[in-house]
């Protein structure tokens, strides 16, 4: 079998103009044979899907908030940054890798694209509108596990992590508030707040709120979650090559 190819959404510095990615999100992916790259930032549907004929799967990466209009809510002073070009691009590759069925993991960011893409909402500052105790806005540190998750019995993530109960990373100051109607959610912090959601009837379409790539190289459950996302690439080029 030909190795897999996956493209990464890329972050926007505003700052610095330029676009950018942790290393550990293509690591992760090389760590398991996987070849990755970043896609580009474009509102070209036509592109992505054209890309997306060359590619085996695809990673939502963590970034700046979803800008609020978009699940119809009124942007709050505790929104932070957002990137409109961001948003752009992965509503449509939500759109189009699903249209394909192409393995797709959202991570932090990325699972509040996946469920705001599909009509669900999110709280716009977990502290201004949900309250806990919980530290989920840790900042950048990744290999630090701040709180627990539950797995749902029954998910793909609950079968790869072997465990109902496992501690994870946090680095994030929004959460999912209402969960998208296709997607079903398979980890709940100790707080009660969603931390990961899939859609049953996709190859594999699987939001994570924590890094499991930033903790992959010291936590086994996290080199789990990421193995579960490279399995399903593997299976979809396996099919693709009628194997
Ligand atoms: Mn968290």
């Amino acid at each position: 079998m030909r190795k897999p190819i996956v493209g990464i959404t890329p972050q926007i510095d505003y700052e610095l103009d330029r676009y950018w990615s942790r290393p550990k999100y293509m690591k992760c992916l090389m760590d398991n044979d996987i070849i990755p790259f970043l896609l580009p930032i474009t509102d070209n549907r036509e592109d992505i899907k054209e890309i997306l004929g060359h590619v085996d799967g695809v990673v939502l990466s963590g970034g700046y908030d979803v800008a609020p209009e978009l699940y119809g809510e009124e942007t709050l002073p505790c929104c932070r940054i957002i990137s409109p070009e961001r948003d752009t691009v992965e509503f449509i590759l939500v759109d189009e890798v699903r249209a394909a069925n192409i393995p797709t993991i959202g991570i932090c960011r990325g699972i509040q694209v996946m469920n705001t893409a599909l009509g669900g909402t999110l709280y716009q500052d977990i502290n201004e509108q949900y309250g806990t105790d919980v530290v989920h806005g840790a900042g950048p540190i990744f290999d630090v596990l701040r709180h627990t998750v539950t797995l749902t019995e029954g998910t793909p993530i609950r079968e790869a992590v072997g465990s109902d109960v496992i501690p994870v990373n946090s680095c994030h100051h929004q959460v999912i508030k209402d969960v998208a109607p296709c997607l079903k959610v398979c980890a709940v912090s100790e707080d009660g707040l969603v931390e990961s959601v899939y859609d049953p009837d996709l190859d594999f379409f699987m939001g994570v709120q924590w890094h499991p790539e930033g903790s992959y190289f010291m936590d086994e459950n996290s080199r789990k979650v990421i193995g579960v996302f490279a399995d399903a690439v593997k299976a979809s080029v396996a099919k693709k090559e009628g194997k």
